[in-house]
């Protein structure tokens, strides 16, 4: 995927513009080409955290910490950007340490899941640019517990429990990044991911789907890349 380094310039730009209160992202849009920057509408819910990027300018991190208990949440906001736009998102699900384990030590000592569902729109024709399905890339970089069943049940899981941990490949959310070789992302049911906390707070299109790498347990940090159009 690529597209031309001038969305991420312009991005910075009209941040910096909205910043200093030269403009809002309303104004910065109306009656504009779309070869100008347009305001797109995000919408995103998430377990547990996600940070979205455009290159390496970090366009919304979740505002409910990781390390929230239960934060099962979703963000709404816009931001600007020219289109075609190569956008890159992090998604963690919660994790105590690298056991993969949460609650560790009590009666509720388990292995959590995650799951991601995301659409962008444009603020000013309501179109829908991109929504998570599996044309998303995406790359699991932290996998644990892999002995899920013996971890689970130890009282010991910082010696028991096994993991697969790489690290960020470099450049990973440069536009001129080559993810040929990252699959593409698994879709999955609603029944599976179980969306809690405020999910039901947005019109998600039907076209909007779960996504997470295979596996909603073990698979605990998973990096995804993917392209909002040109509007047409
Ligand atoms: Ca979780
Ligand atoms: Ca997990």
């Amino acid at each position: 995927m690529r597209f031309d380094g001038y969305a991420v310039m312009s991005l910075v730009f009209m941040g910096w513009l909205m910043s200093a209160g030269y403009l809002n992202a309303a104004e910065s849009t109306l009656n504009k080409p779309t070869s100008m920057p347009r305001t797109i509408k995000a919408q995103i819910w998430v377990d547990n955290w996600f940070a979205l990027y455009a290159g390496n300018v970090l366009i919304k991190e979740d505002s409910v910490p990781y390390n929230t208990e239960r934060s099962f949440n979703t963000e709404s906001f816009t931001f600007s950007t020219t289109l075609p736009a190569q956008l890159s998102v992090i998604m963690k699900d919660f994790k105590q340490d690298d056991t993969g384990l949460e609650y560790i030590g009590t009666p509720h000592q388990q292995a959590g899941d995650g799951g991601f569902i995301a659409q962008f729109i444009d603020a000013q024709t309501n179109k829908t640019l991109s929504v998570s399905d599996d044309s998303w890339r995406c790359k699991v970089i932290h996998q644990a517990p892999l002995n899920l069943d013996e971890c689970v049940k130890s009282s010991n899981p910082q010696r028991v429990c096994k993991s697969k941990i790489d690290p960020e490949p470099v450049n990973w959310k440069s536009v001129d990044y080559d993810d040929h070789s990252w699959p593409h992302i698994t879709i999955h049911s609603a029944w599976a991911v179980q969306p809690h906390g405020d999910f039901n707070w947005f019109d998600w299109k039907l076209s909007t789907k779960f996504i997470w790498t295979p596996d909603l347990v073990r698979d605990n940090t998973v990096l995804c890349r993917f392209t909002l159009p040109k509007i047409k």
